[in-house]
């Protein structure tokens, strides 16, 4: 991101920071498909509550270290009941948790359908394969949920695209906006969203301006079936791992334990510039990969650089492994709660959230 490119885009937060930017969002929610996600039916909340949850002068955050070291609680998906709780840190002890006012589970066929792709702040990214549809939700200090409208590509059942693509992650978040209220923070705006072709290996950025995907750009490297190379790596998340504002992507090979990212950049954030792989494995002769597995990235221990998160469903140990910026595996800290086998079973942690302040009285 260059100087001009900043200010442009600050220009833009504050022109729509004086506008009820939610009212515009609500008036083109979709309809039917909202309703798949939505267990409690609340599709279109009412006028007052839009009242309430309108930006006004915000907080700015533009920087992506400091976007990823406040998303600090981890948000669980209950996958039978549909539940999502939210376990608030504060470091790595949980001091409480609270519940968002939506679900999506299996009653209905909600997540038989519907997956997390990304969590970050108090969105959550979910993508729904049969109508190919990338839509967000949102929640507040109550943990009240209203879904934005969706991306406006899909990649669908039906087209073949849900066959051969898969979502991996948000790339470049970029600027933040937090009512000082406590309500619904603005984002302007994920840069993109990435999906991976194993059979082709083919990486393909879909470059976003708000929920407006104005193009795609392939990746400069690839991971396919060709080689051998998708069949044991998986990409796993995308996260600014080296502090430049760019995302990079994180890749997990399970038999050997090596965990890779392949660092971003280039004018569209498009061109892999290195991998890079973190010093610690966990593979599956020592019986690692088979006991943990990688749910998440983020700062933990608040000194900047992203940590990475593993969960041990069988111990019920949550555990981040402490990161510089050149994939140094500095030492581990573990949550002060745990989800184990009688957890485990139903809850699914799905990434690290940030639940928002209430506000001043
Ligand atoms: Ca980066
Ligand atoms: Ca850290």
């Amino acid at each position: 991101m260059n100087g001009s490119d900043t200010e442009e885009r600050r220009f833009i937060m504050f022109a729509f920071g004086e506008l009820p930017i939610l009212h515009i969002i609500l008036a083109v929610i979709a309809s039917g498909d909202i309703d798949s996600i939505n267990a409690t039916g609340q599709t279109n909340p009412s006028e007052s509550e839009e009242d309430a949850l309108s930006c006004g002068d915000g907080e700015e955050v533009e920087e992506r270290s400091l976007f990823s070291s406040i998303s600090r609680d981890a948000l669980w998906q209950n996958v039978t009941t549909g539940e999502l709780s939210v376990w608030i840190l504060d470091g790595s002890t949980v001091t409480e948790k609270k519940s968002l006012d939506w679900r999506c589970g299996a009653a209905g066929g909600c997540s038989d359908r519907w997956r997390v792709v990304e969590t970050a702040m108090n969105r959550i990214t979910w993508y729904d394969s049969a109508m190919g549809l990338i839509q967000d939700w949102e929640f507040d200090y109550l943990g009240n949920v209203k879904a934005g409208a969706p991306l406006s590509w899909t990649c669908s059942a039906a087209s073949g695209c849900a066959a051969n693509w898969k979502p991996i992650g948000i790339l470049d978040y970029q600027f933040i906006v937090c009512p000082p209220g406590g309500g619904f923070c603005d984002y302007k705006y994920p840069g993109g969203l990435l999906w991976h072709n194993p059979i082709s290996g083919e990486l393909s950025r879909w470059d976003t301006s708000g929920t407006t995907v104005t193009s795609k750009t392939p990746l400069s490297w690839r991971c396919g079936s060709g080689d051998g190379c998708s069949q044991v790596w998986r990409p796993l998340l995308t996260a600014d791992f080296t502090g430049d504002d760019y995302s990079d992507v994180l890749w997990y090979n399970r038999t050997t334990g090596v965990v890779s990212i392949w660092v971003l950049g280039g004018s569209a954030g498009s061109t892999v510039l290195r991998a890079q792989e973190l010093t610690w494995t966990c593979d599956a002769a020592s019986g690692c990969a088979n006991a943990w597995h990688i749910v998440g990235a983020m700062d933990i221990n608040r000194d900047g650089p992203l940590d990475l998160f593993w969960h041990n469903e069988t111990t019920g140990e949550i555990s981040a492994w402490l990161l510089d910026r050149a994939g140094t595996v500095l030492g581990k800290t573990a949550l002060s709660w745990t989800c184990g086998p009688g957890c485990s079973k139903d809850w699914k942690l799905r990434g690290f959230v940030r639940f928002p302040d209430p506000p001043p009285r």
